[in-house]
């Protein structure tokens, strides 16, 4: 019997598992469900997770929740954040408690019959999520080799919407480990993940907890598809990623429906599907229309349409460089929310693309990191806490290679390519 460990590093990636846990704790009455991501001793199920953070604040609020039976070993801390950081997640601070990540993550491995994959949750412009994630990563990758898969959700830098002049350095110092160490990566960005809830719902108020339900919404549907309908989940990413460095994906999810207005939100097919292909609906940023390398749908409902999708002109039309038509996954369980404020849909849809004009957005990303680094701002900081000069260089040629590697799936007609209408969305 196949399981998964959740590991969710820095502040973000410990608030997303926080909403993600609830979330599964509402799923899985059944204990067949549970099976995949919890780990059971004497008919009590534990949490396959690791809630990871340089400072405990955030890891403090996790442990509030007396409902959920976390293991006291599963939430590790150190004393002081990384300060945005990377090279104090990656090389001093983080180092000095990766031991007891590691030994933790080997006693769960342990103690079920086999893992199939990591799931990674962590935000990349801080420090703790870029720089102590990719040092787990790597030090997974010598631990477990290729036989269990590694599979992360990170929240990018959002282009208009930086709070930290160095997120550039960090996302770019941990893209390169995603490259090497990541199966795959589903990219999303907070200013994204805002638009389309403020376009689905008029919310007073959004805050972090919307946006962690949105990304607890797709990891829970992709682990659903194993817990409910018995599909190897991991399979749904790997289809999507046709060559080893081509493996980061943009998520679109809908609808999202508060519970005052969750009849006028109930979408049939036709219309679900017309949502979730709409530009405008991706949860990560990027200004040019897609040219899908790869894309899936994963259908959540409760009951079973093996025609979903099947004859539907928006999909038959679609234009996919390796398939015909998305893949489509059906995922066998009713929707829940762990927000009270939101509905629980009778039936919800993600499309996963792997999209060639993520080229653009890697070149927006370098280039910001070069308007700092050409004035070597900041890299002391960096250098001063172990980073030598030479792999800041790396990382940085390294992702204009990924960026290369994504401009040549393109049709080359990228430059003509017709800017998406922001007023698109419906
Ligand atoms: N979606 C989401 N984003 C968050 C949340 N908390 C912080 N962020 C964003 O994530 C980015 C990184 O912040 P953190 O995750 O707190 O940073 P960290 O990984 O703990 O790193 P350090 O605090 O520097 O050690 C920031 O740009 C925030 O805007 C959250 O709960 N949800
Ligand atoms: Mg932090």
């Amino acid at each position: 019997m196949c399981s998964s460990i959740h590991l969710h590093i820095g502040g973000a990636g410990v608030m997303i598992g926080d909403e993600l846990w609830k979330l599964y704790q509402k799923e899985q009455t059944d204990k067949n469900a549970k099976i995949y991501n919890y780990n059971e001793n004497d008919s009590n199920y534990f949490p396959l997770a690791l809630f990871m953070d340089l400072d405990d604040r955030m890891v403090n609020e996790v442990k509030k929740n007396k409902q959920i039976n976390y293991k006291s070993t599963s939430f590790i801390t150190g004393k002081e954040d990384s300060a945005n950081n990377y090279c104090r997640g990656h090389y001093t601070i983080g180092k000095e408690i990766m031991d007891k990540c590691l030994d933790y993550v080997r006693k769960q491995v342990e103690s079920v019959d086999k893992i199939d994959q990591f799931i990674i949750t962590s935000a990349l412009s801080g420090g703790t999520g870029s720089g102590f994630s990719s040092l787990l990563l790597e030090r997974l990758s010598v631990d477990y080799g290729v036989k269990v898969e590694k599979n992360a959700f990170l929240i990018y830098p959002s282009q208009e919407m930086s709070n930290n002049t160095v997120d550039a350095f960090n996302a770019v110092l941990a893209t390169h480990m995603t490259i090497e160490h990541c199966d795959c990566v589903v990219m999303l960005d907070n200013q994204s993940m805002y638009k389309s809830i403020d376009s689905q719902i008029g919310l007073d108020y959004v805050d972090y907890t919307h946006l962690n339900n949105l990304v607890s919404q797709l990891i829970s549907s992709y682990t659903g598809l194993r817990r409910f309908s018995k599909i190897d989940n991991k399979k749904l990413l790997s289809e999507l990623c046709p060559y080893p460095r081509i493996h980061y994906v943009i998520p679109s999810y809908g609808p999202l429906a508060s519970i005052n207005d969750q009849i006028n939100q109930e979408l049939n097919e036709k219309q679900l599907i017309s949502l979730i292909t709409k530009p405008a609906q991706r949860l990560f940023q990027s200004e040019i229309n897609p040219e899908h390398i790869c894309a899936s749908i994963v259908h959540r409902s409760k009951h079973n349409n093996q025609f979903f999708g099947q004859s539907d002109l928006t999909l038959q039309t679609m234009r996919i460089k390796h398939q015909n038509i998305p893949n489509v996954y059906q995922c066998l369980s009713q929707n829940y929310t762990s927000i009270s404020e939101l509905a629980q849909l009778k039936q919800t849809g993600i499309l996963l693309s792997n999209d060639a004009n993520l080229f653009n957005y890697f070149d927006k990303l370098g280039k910001k990191y070069d308007k700092i680094y050409s004035k070597r701002a900041f890299v002391h900081w960096f250098v001063g806490e172990g980073c030598e000069s030479g792999e800041m260089s790396e990382c940085r040629e390294d992702l204009a290679a990924l960026s290369k590697d994504y401009e040549d799936m393109t049709d080359g007609a990228i430059h003509s390519c017709e800017v998406f209408d922001e007023d698109d969305i419906e």
